[in-house]
């Protein structure tokens, strides 16, 4: 439907990405896929013929031996790697959680999965792993110890950081994923203060490396307000990340296309995203849904980008001492009608 856009470097300071997985079979907790699932590294140029000018990966889909072949693959194709994240979910060894495993030895395979992903994300070129917290959490109270569960969380986290540090300087950061539920009943990092409180937890020295990767729908399931999320980031110096998307309110996780269901939302933060001069780069978390047939797999993210792209035109057009004036003069859903009318007016 979308014709493919070309977007490198247009979009923010530094370009738009979107993972490999956001290209996925159609599978769900129901029923299997509905696509014949399409090699990895072949997912590299369709994300780049879509207008991205970043990929992401997890460790179990281009993993630490498809580095050389990816980095080639993705110079071809003019891609640069935004960040790289190790699964501690798939595998039924993680089936608790890594780090917040009650087993020593699995919280030991975690971490050494953990330090073979920071090797691995240097590798690919990306200055940013994520850890987004999966199985991390519980399905029944006093399944674990709260308390240490969470001190295993720091513990982890100062390993991996004392490594990369000690390995890279400050090369490779953090950014911590908060997610308050799903696939877990309750997951630790629940949201973004719970993330800055971990940051504030760990070896002063290693905090630097920390932030956080807030996620729209991740905030949207938790019944918050995702633009609050960012800011608090921001006030924190700790946006890191970024991954947008969008969510029909509190239930599964849809990764539906960003700007979807909130567009006056959506608007507003990419004022907020403007004025804070945000560096990174802009990422999707979007999933290509079940019942679009293969040729049409990269539409979830040819719709993210040119969303992405008319309201950050519209953003730019946003009269910031308009707002000013509506705050001060206490004329708050008159803002709101302002917005309304730089996305929709005439
Ligand atoms: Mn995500």
């Amino acid at each position: 439907m979308t014709a493919p856009i070309t977007l490198n470097n247009k979009v923010g300071l530094n370009g738009l990405g979107a993972g490999v997985w956001n290209l996925g079979p159609g599978n769900d907790p129901f029923g299997g896929p509905t696509r014949e699932a399409i090699p990895m590294l072949d997912r590299l140029p369709m994300l780049a013929e879509a207008g991205m000018t970043y990929y992401e990966a997890h460790d179990v889909e281009i993993t630490a031996e498809m580095a050389a072949d990816a980095v080639k693959v993705a110079k071809k194709c003019g891609l640069k790697c935004a960040m790289y994240t190790p699964s501690f979910f798939a595998a039924p060894i993680f089936k608790d959680g890594g780090m917040t495993s009650n087993d020593a030895a699995v919280r030991k395979l975690a971490l050494q999965n953990a330090i073979k992903a920071v090797d691995t994300t240097m590798q690919l070129g990306a200055k940013t792993m994520v850890f987004w917290n999966g199985r991390e959490g519980f399905d029944f109270v006093l399944g674990k110890n709260g308390r240490d569960a969470f001190k295993r969380l720091v513990e982890g986290f100062n390993k991996v950081g004392a490594y990369a540090k000690e390995q890279y300087g400050s090369k490779i950061k953090f950014a911590l994923e908060p997610k308050p539920n799903e696939p877990r009943a309750n997951m630790y990092l629940a949201n973004v203060g719970e993330v800055l409180y971990l940051i504030s937890r760990l070896q002063p020295e290693l905090q630097p490396l920390f932030g956080a990767n807030p996620e729209t729908a991740h905030s949207r399931i938790a019944g918050l307000d995702y633009l609050w999320d960012v800011e608090l980031c921001l006030e924190a110096g700790k946006l890191f990340h970024i991954h947008l998307n969008a969510q029909d309110g509190q239930r599964y996780d849809q990764d539906l296309p960003f700007g979807y269901t909130e567009p006056l939302k959506d608007l507003a933060l990419l004022v907020v995203l403007q004025d804070a001069k945000y560096a990174g780069p802009i990422c999707f978390d979007v999933k290509a849904p079940r019942v679009d047939d293969p040729a049409d797999i990269t539409d979830v993210l040819t719709v993210s980008a040119n969303n992405l792209v008319w309201l950050w035109e519209r953003a730019l057009a946003v009269d910031r001492a308009k707002i000013a004036e509506f705050r001060a003069a206490n004329r708050l859903t008159a803002l709101s009608g302002y917005l309304a009318q730089c996305l929709y007016g005439r």
